[in-house]
């Protein structure tokens, strides 16, 4: 298998219903009117962008809690289209590149990818595992969720039907993790799942991460990538602007070169950048965390410091 797409379509979601901060919905907003369509444009890439995508509005009085599910049908309905959306244009061998908006999104971003490409595996760079299920969050925050739901752990919903539990725990792989619920370290650990959090960088350096992540999901390197990118995986000195910051994160470059890896491989397939709120944090660092958003991006599109 060799991925050969030369257009990149562009999936704006301007959501935030996976979570309660407001502004998250303004991250797409923010990265593409820093430039991001022009910016790919000139690093070769066909970009395919159609504006931002327009949901379906479920209000809440209408969405009350399933259990202690947050927003469930919201969640449901709008992650189901971005799942059609990102599958479409997977189909047609073009790269989504979907900007968030929460991390629940990724449900809909990886049904897509493996409704396309069932082989795939995925890198999920966050400082959250994001494999609470509905019974182990405190949260209730669906984006707090989203790896369960894929990987079929966890009680089921009538609601989120259409989710096939299409992602085998041996085919996903954190980096980055250190803020992680009791709750989801047990599902870690009993369900064998590969994760380096920021101990291991720091004990092997993130090339050998990379490498080590590569051969437990990827042992031949001959399958497709997607790669689900939550900015508060970075440190927040670096991308400060982010629900949910956690100290002792990803420097800037850890960020970059994972991603300048992953397009070496020349198996990715799909890229998710999400959880830039630019409602917090100080215009200069709001300024700062778009553009890092960027400029990951890029990196993963094939920008190349030489
Ligand atoms: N683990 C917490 C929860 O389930 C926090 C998740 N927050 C994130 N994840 N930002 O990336 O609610
Ligand atoms: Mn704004
Ligand atoms: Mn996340
Ligand atoms: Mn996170």
């Amino acid at each position: 298998f060799i991925p050969d797409p030369k257009t990149v379509a562009i999936v704006g979601c301007p959501f935030s219903g996976g979570q309660h901060r407001v502004g998250v919905d303004e991250g797409p907003i923010h990265l593409v009117n820093a430039g991001l369509t022009n910016q790919l444009t000139e690093l070769g890439w066909n970009v395919q962008f159609d504006g931002h995508h327009q949901f379906e509005e479920i209000s809440a009085a209408s969405d009350p809690p399933i259990g202690k599910l947050r927003n469930p049908r919201l969640v449901s309905k709008v992650t189901e289209a971005v799942a059609k959306t990102v599958g479409a244009y997977a189909k047609k061998g073009q790269l989504p590149v979907t900007l968030g908006g929460d991390h629940s999104l990724a449900l809909g971003t990886i049904s897509g990818t493996l409704s396309a490409h069932p082989d795939a595996c995925v890198f999920w760079i966050d400082a959250h595992a994001d494999i609470n299920t509905a019974e182990t969050t405190d949260s209730g925050n669906i984006h707090g969720m989203p790896v369960s739901f894929l990987l079929g752990l966890g009680p089921k919903f009538a609601e989120f039907a259409w989710v096939k539990p299409a992602l085998k725990t041996s085919r996903i792989v954190y980096i980055g993790l250190r803020d992680i619920d009791a709750g989801e370290k047990r599902i870690l650990k009993e369900n064998n799942i590969k994760a380096f959090s920021m101990h291991e960088v720091d004990k092997y350096g993130i090339g050998k991460v990379v490498e080590m992540a590569l051969d437990h999901v990827n042992p031949n390197r001959n399958l497709p990538i997607h790669l689900s990118f939550d900015v508060d995986a970075l440190d927040p000195s670096v991308a400060p602007s982010t629900g949910t910051p956690v100290r002792g994160g990803l420097t800037f470059r850890e960020g970059h070169y994972i991603c300048e890896a992953l397009h070496e491989t020349g198996l990715l397939v799909a890229l998710d950048l999400m959880e830039v709120n630019p409602s917090l944090a100080d215009a200069a660092s709001v300024k700062q965390t778009v553009a890092v958003g960027c400029s990951l991006v890029r990196a993963a599109l094939g920008e190349t410091l030489l």
